[in-house]
């Protein structure tokens, strides 16, 4: 029997019928310090989980960063790596990213090869996701990173059948990434497309920046929404308060 701890309760809230905001702290933009006071009003104010990781790290205290976190607060802290260096043996659990909208063997394959060993090492719960890319106004990093290119944002029924392939696969989620910092974000015609052909929970993020756009998102279909460069923004703290409260109240 598979011990899936976080991934059971994610199922069980969709289950019920309860969206979620998670929080995503890439380590190269907070300290440890305000990364756990972060984390500990995001929390106090009903985000569900959070995200740690990024396509590029510039610092390498992941392991220090995720280890703070978790003793700051009850929520899952998710390792959302850019690739198989960001690792932590601390973390709650990791998302286990095929970036399923490329063609680029290293993010479908070789970063999870590299990965297996430490993840059973370190008794990692990994939640197999199928990461999808959607073309958002610009190049971003992790499109660059990731040598790639994005599902083109007009056409919902690309991605209705990458993200079903990924469900036939077995993949446990879908993650619909506009990118951090995205100028466009996820359209909600695409986000309909995905949800109408399949059940497991889709993620949606990437430039979600207030309240009426994690709206649209979750009208659209999206279990949980991710925010993450908000916080950099003057005012951000507020605004992913004002969204944390609008998605928990949501129905
Ligand atoms: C990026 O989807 C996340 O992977 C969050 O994006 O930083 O634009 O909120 P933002």
């Amino acid at each position: 029997m598979i011990n899936a701890p976080v991934r059971s309760k994610i199922i069980e809230a969709k289950q019920k019928g309860q969206r979620a905001h998670w929080v995503l702290l890439d380590p190269d933009d907070f300290t440890i310090e305000q990364a756990a006071a972060t984390a500990r009003s995001s929390e106090e104010n009903g985000v569900s989980a959070l995200l740690v990781g990024g396509s590029l790290l510039h610092t390498n205290h992941t392991d220090e960063f995720v280890k703070h976190l978790r003793e700051a607060v009850d929520i899952p802290v998710i390792l959302f790596p850019g690739d198989s260096t960001q690792l932590s043996k601390h973390a709650s659990a990791l998302l286990y990213l095929s970036l399923i909208s490329g063609r680029n063997p290293v993010n479908l394959i070789g970063e999870h090869v590299k990965a297996a060993p430490i993840i059973r090492q370190y008794g990692l719960e990994p939640i197999a996701t199928g990461y999808m890319l959607v073309e958002s106004g610009a190049v971003t990093s992790v499109e660059f990173m990731s040598d790639t290119r994005p599902l083109p944002r007009g056409k919902p029924g690309i991605a209705a059948a990458h993200a079903l392939a990924a469900q036939y696969l077995g993949m446990h989620m879908i993650y619909l990434e506009a990118g951090s910092g995205a100028t466009l974000t996820v359209p909600p015609e695409m986000i309909k497309a995905v949800r109408s052909c399949v059940d497991i929970p889709i993620i949606v993020g990437g430039g979600i920046r207030d309240k009426a756009a994690a709206l649209e998102k979750l009208d659209a279909g999206a279990d949980i929404i991710v925010t993450g460069n908000l916080l950099q923004s003057s005012g951000g703290l507020e605004v992913m308060k004002e969204i944390a409260q609008c998605v928990r109240g949501y129905s």
